[in-house]
């Protein structure tokens, strides 16, 4: 070899989508501040910087080894000063100035505690601060009135919060087929969302609902709400409905990349699974004490007394579910799987590659001027002249 100093180079292509990112992580130091500000970032409004700090992170996640020194990274895609300066603090220094008063800041710790709430997004949060609410206490006490999600989210904050794991995820699997078997036979669940992707924790858990026969699927979340509901299921519902036919912009000119499929948030009441003995509460807590010696969770972002979630014989687990027609199948599981950036990232490429505009409905070639075909996530990936990445290898 040419190269006698023994640095590592990286080589990387420049969209995610093009990438194969498992969760195997050799830079989760680095990738973890850079999430960090993505978030903080998210949380301010400030999108174009989030997007940029997770890029910049997912970059890092494909590298095959450490990053030792900064000069590892010359000609990798994405890295931009801000977050290159963000690198090198890490890797000279231990840790990133801004990242750790970020971590500190009262506005960020704010802004986690309230969109943490279900049902409050960012600009809540942010109206709500500069009233001088910074957690739940305060929320409770200004008397502001709650809507319908939020109050549900506040009455379910201590176990919404909690990760969910995939046994979790596989027992609402259960009850979920439960429902749409009773309700129409033939019906298609699929786990999508963190879970497909391999993830074994997750925020909530995602299914995509649907029926071989095309039109079949009309009507059957009602059913299926109803029926979770009558068997007391189901802690929190909202159903929106399926506008996708009625809006007069189509899936060529998409005006955002929310889609208007037949779509359920809900808060599930799932029966608590058994535990090991040895297994206290809360990963790796001892009374409540984290390793990191903070008080797992204090008074203020509690929404019930200490210990009060592990008596109950049941927690509340957010789940969503969504209904697609079966032409629409393979773009609606593509664009649930996820992750996040990734599908940003097929649209990106769509776009600007390719000419063409994807959703989690179509996909339409803007030079053709037709929509193209797909019955399988292979087809897609396909027409979109990408090689095919499973869902295990979309953690970007
Ligand atoms: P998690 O739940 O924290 O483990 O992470 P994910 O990856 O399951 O993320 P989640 O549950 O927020 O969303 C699942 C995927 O579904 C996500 O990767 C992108 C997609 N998704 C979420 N919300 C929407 C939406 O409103 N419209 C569309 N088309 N896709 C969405
Ligand atoms: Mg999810």
């Amino acid at each position: 070899q040419e190269n006698k100093s023994e640095v590592v180079v990286f080589s990387v292509p420049s969209y995610a989508c093009q990438r194969r990112t498992t969760l195997e992580n050799q830079n989760a130091t680095l990738t973890d501040a850079l999430s960090l500000l993505a978030e903080n970032a998210e949380l301010s409004g400030e999108d174009g910087r989030g997007v940029a700090f997770r890029r910049a992170a997912a970059v890092l996640k494909v590298l095959p080894s450490p990053v030792k020194s900064a000069s590892q990274l010359a000609g990798l895609p994405c890295l931009g000063e801000h977050s290159l300066r963000v690198i090198k603090d890490i890797l000279e220094n231990g840790a990133s100035s801004e990242v750790e008063s970020t971590k500190e800041s009262e506005q960020f710790k704010a802004l986690k505690v309230l969109t943490g709430i279900f049902g409050v997004g960012a600009k809540t949060a942010d109206r709500w601060i500069r009233e001088g609410i910074h957690n739940l206490r305060q929320l409770r006490d200004s008397g502001h009135t709650l809507n319908r999600a939020q109050q549900a989210g506040l009455d379910h904050f201590d176990d919404i919060k909690q990760p969910v794991t995939k046994a979790e995820a596989a027992a609402i699997e259960e009850i979920v087929e439960k429902a749409v078997a009773s309700v129409l036979p033939g019906v298609r669940v699929v786990l999508t969302g963190g879970f497909r992707r391999g993830k074994l924790t997750g925020h909530d858990v995602d299914f995509l609902i649907t029926h071989p026969e095309e039109g079949r699927e009309v009507g059957l979340m009602p059913k299926v709400v109803s029926w979770l509901e009558a068997q007391g299921f189901l802690l929190y519902q909202k159903t929106t409905r399926n506008s996708y036919l009625e809006s007069k912009d189509g899936p060529g000119r998409p005006p955002s990349n929310i889609d208007r499929f037949e779509r359920c948030l809900s808060i599930f009441k799932l029966t608590r699974m058994e535990k090991p003995a040895a297994e206290a509460p809360g990963d790796g807590a001892v009374n409540g004490v984290r390793a990191d010696g903070q008080r797992e969770s204090d008074e203020l972002s509690r929404s019930e007394p200490a210990g009060a979630a592990a008596d109950r014989r049941w927690r509340a687990v957010r789940v969503d579910l969504v209904v697609s027609p079966i032409s629409q199948f393979a773009f609606a599981l593509l664009g649930w799987t996820g992750s996040k950036l990734f599908e940003r990232e097929l649209r990106r490429w769509a776009g600007y590659e390719k000419a063409m505009s994807l959703s989690s409905h179509a996909l339409y070639d803007n030079n053709q001027r037709k929509y193209l075909r797909a019955s399988s996530e292979e087809d897609i990936f396909a027409h979109l002249g990408l090689e095919y990445i499973p869902p295990s290898e979309r953690n970007a």
